[in-house]
């Protein structure tokens, strides 16, 4: 049985103000090809599937298409759960008819469930567990005392998930921060929100699933010894830059038990940070999502726009070497008067001093607009 393992698509993500549809389209073109090369049986999709609750029509089509072709056209099994910004409602949206074709949707409390699975001399149970918390556990449980996170794992795990773990093989798909009980540090980065110490579960009562295959930060990691981040398949966040992205590929046999293997996807369009001078930057052209990091001393006039022209597109600008008079230049500029500042903007642009002449005429000007 072989099984591909990915979460956080966040179809219909913008980064900055550029959308990201044909960014993620090129994904999922690349993930059809895989699957069908790979001969993968089972698609693990853990969570972050959409952006937002209520995403584009775009959105929509885009999913609709590629789960389509999935299901129907290569008859792969296709698992998801809704993650923190899915909404359970659209997500689970006649989940029933989708599960006759082998498309299994589990989006809050009421559906957690697990998909036993029959290979040729063992069996599979893949638990759904969507993004739960305590208040959503409290909602449908008026009289449970649930008040944190540990409680709430504890209420679900005997309620749906312990008399499900008695297949051969158990694999977990859950979305959420999920703590090793190892203690090593997971790693997180800017595109991940409302990512606190706190809201985590404990993968203790997990120790007897083979895989957990897990949604919710976007850096790819191992969490223990049986679970693993996929991580976005695409960078959200400059601070994601040396990320690389990708799958994992997880074959599961009776002989050799589980083995993992990740696969890299190389972006339609890498997210980059090139850090060197404004006038070697600006030899180069690139489509990339770039964050420039300028090395210059002396400021640049209109850098932003100068840049586009070769990085269409362009995400932000940092001087790091900025020389300290013009730092504080920029702090007074309040305090400058009009005139005595044009005529520096003015020296800086054309490279030498205004005239007598010149000087006269601008501060006609200045008078005549500040009457
Ligand atoms: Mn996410």
């Amino acid at each position: 049985m072989r099984i591909l393992h990915t979460s956080d698509w966040h179809i219909g993500r913008f980064l900055n103000n550029y959308s990201l549809l044909q960014d993620q389209k090129y994904f999922l073109d690349w993930l059809f090809f895989v699957l069908k090369e790979q001969k993968v049986d089972l698609l693990i999709v853990a969570g972050d599937i959409y952006n937002t609750a209520s995403p584009s029509s775009l959105a929509v089509s885009l999913l609709d298409e590629f789960f389509s072709r999935v299901v129907l056209d290569l008859k792969i099994k296709l698992l998801i759960i809704a993650g923190n910004h899915d909404s359970p409602e659209k997500l689970g949206f006649s989940s029933k008819i989708l599960q006759r074709s082998g498309f299994y949707i589990a989006t809050d409390l009421k559906n957690i469930k697990t998909i036993p699975f029959e290979e040729k001399n063992f069996s599979i149970g893949v638990t759904l567990f969507p993004y739960i918390t305590p208040a959503m556990v409290k909602e449908e449980f008026k009289e449970e005392k649930i008040s944190n996170f540990d409680e709430t794992i504890n209420f679900v795990y005997e309620r749906y998930i312990k008399e499900n773990v008695k297949y051969d093989f158990n694999i977990l798909c859950a979305h959420g921060l999920f703590l090793p009980s190892s203690g090593e540090d997971l790693k997180f980065c800017d595109s991940e929100v409302e990512v606190g110490g706190i809201e985590a579960f404990n993968l203790n009562l997990f120790s007897e699933f083979s895989y957990i295959a897990l949604g919710h930060l976007h850096k790819s990691q191992k969490v223990g010894k049986n679970a693993r981040y996929s991580g976005s398949p695409i960078k959200y966040s400059v601070s994601e830059a040396n990320d690389i992205k990708g799958v994992f590929l997880v074959d599961i046999s009776k002989e050799k038990g589980v083995s993992i293997e990740k696969v890299n996807f190389k972006p339609l369009r890498d997210l980059r940070v090139i850090t060197g001078n404004f006038r070697e930057i600006l030899k180069e052209k690139s489509s990339d999502y770039v964050a420039v990091k300028l090395t210059d001393e002396d400021f640049i006039i209109d850098p932003y726009n100068r840049l586009k022209e070769n990085y269409p597109n362009l995400l932000e600008i940092e001087f790091l070497n900025l020389k300290l008079e013009f730092k504080q230049n920029f702090k007074g500029l309040k305090e400058i008067e009009p005139n005595k500042l044009f005529e520096e903007f003015y020296s800086y642009v054309v490279e030498r001093k205004m005239k007598e002449e010149e000087i006269k005429f601008l501060d006609d000007i200045i008078k005549n607009i500040e009457i």
